[in-house]
């Protein structure tokens, strides 16, 4: 695709969603491509390793829904970490129900996850209803949506026409779908044509990405920022466990992880723009 070439920078003007253009223009001005997962229990943890990475990200991406001591006074702390360190929030919610549900899901609940997170995500295997149902809470607030069209682990169902079909489903909510949780570009699936048109410069956020190793215990599967921006052509690498590893209570080790993922995939994507 055309994208491909163009910088991050110069394809804000391809996107209209608020939270599609704060991502990329983040992207420019910090010069980094990595997402960071914090998928750790304890508020105290998770505040350490957000604030360690933060200089280094352009995305931190959250499971609030896995902390165990979770008020709303996390969330401050959160929105002031990203003012600070200037990134955006994705609560990793995978949300997967009819649009009514997901409606109240996204907007209500202990979490309000739609008064704080910049971007969310959705499986698309409801159908349509279950971005009309998000859009009707997060458009009004500028907030984006990513539909999961492939997922990163062993012998996952999102293959083949399930995975142009979630496209196709994306195309036709330019307003609110913003990308793809995916692992290559819609050319790399085998989409053409009528369905690659040159407007359409969805973003692809690529989880299970590691550099030390190829995969855990339960069926994750890790490629290399080299292989996902370059190779894939991708344009976030999604980074959790490589980062903040065994001991999450290391911030300089985590620091240190966060500068070697984020100059792998820089350097990964300043060969893919001017090949
Ligand atoms: O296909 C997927 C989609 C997602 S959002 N595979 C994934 O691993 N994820 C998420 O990315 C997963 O929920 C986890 O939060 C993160 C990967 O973490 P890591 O520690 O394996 O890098």
């Amino acid at each position: 695709s055309s994208f491909l070439r163009q910088t991050y920078g110069q394809r804000v003007q391809n996107h209209s969603n608020p939270a599609a253009k704060q991502l990329l223009e983040i992207m420019e001005k910090k010069k980094t491509n990595l997402a960071v997962s914090v998928d750790v229990t304890k508020s105290k943890e998770f505040l350490a390793i957000i604030d360690a990475v933060g200089p280094f990200v352009c995305l931190v991406k959250t499971h609030v829904d896995i902390i165990e001591d979770f008020d709303h006074s996390l969330i401050q702390q959160l929105q002031d970490l990203s003012v600070k360190h200037d990134f955006a929030i994705f609560e990793d919610r995978k949300f997967a129900d009819i649009g009514n549900t997901v409606a109240l899901q996204y907007s209500s609940g202990v979490h309000k996850i739609a008064s704080w997170s910049h971007i969310t995500n959705a499986h698309p295997v409801p159908g349509p209803s279950i971005i009309s149902g998000l859009s009707s809470v997060g458009l009004p607030l500028g907030r984006g949506l990513l539909l999961l069209s492939e997922m990163s682990t062993k012998g996952a169902l999102a293959v083949g026409s399930y995975t142009v079909e979630a496209v196709r489903m994306a195309r036709a909510h330019r307003d609110f779908v913003i990308g793809f949780i995916a692992q290559r570009t819609m050319e790399g699936i085998g989409m053409q044509g009528d369905d690659v048109v040159d407007n359409d410069d969805f973003l692809i956020l690529t989880p299970g990405v590691g550099l030390d190793v190829k995969g855990d215990a339960m069926g994750q599967q890790y490629r290399t920022p080299r292989e996902v921006i370059l190779e894939s052509g991708c344009d976030v690498i999604i980074v959790g466990r490589g980062i903040y590893g065994k001991d999450p209570g290391l911030v300089e080790q985590i620091r240190a992880q966060a500068k070697r993922y984020m100059d792998a995939g820089w350097e990964a994507y300043q060969e893919r723009i001017s090949s």
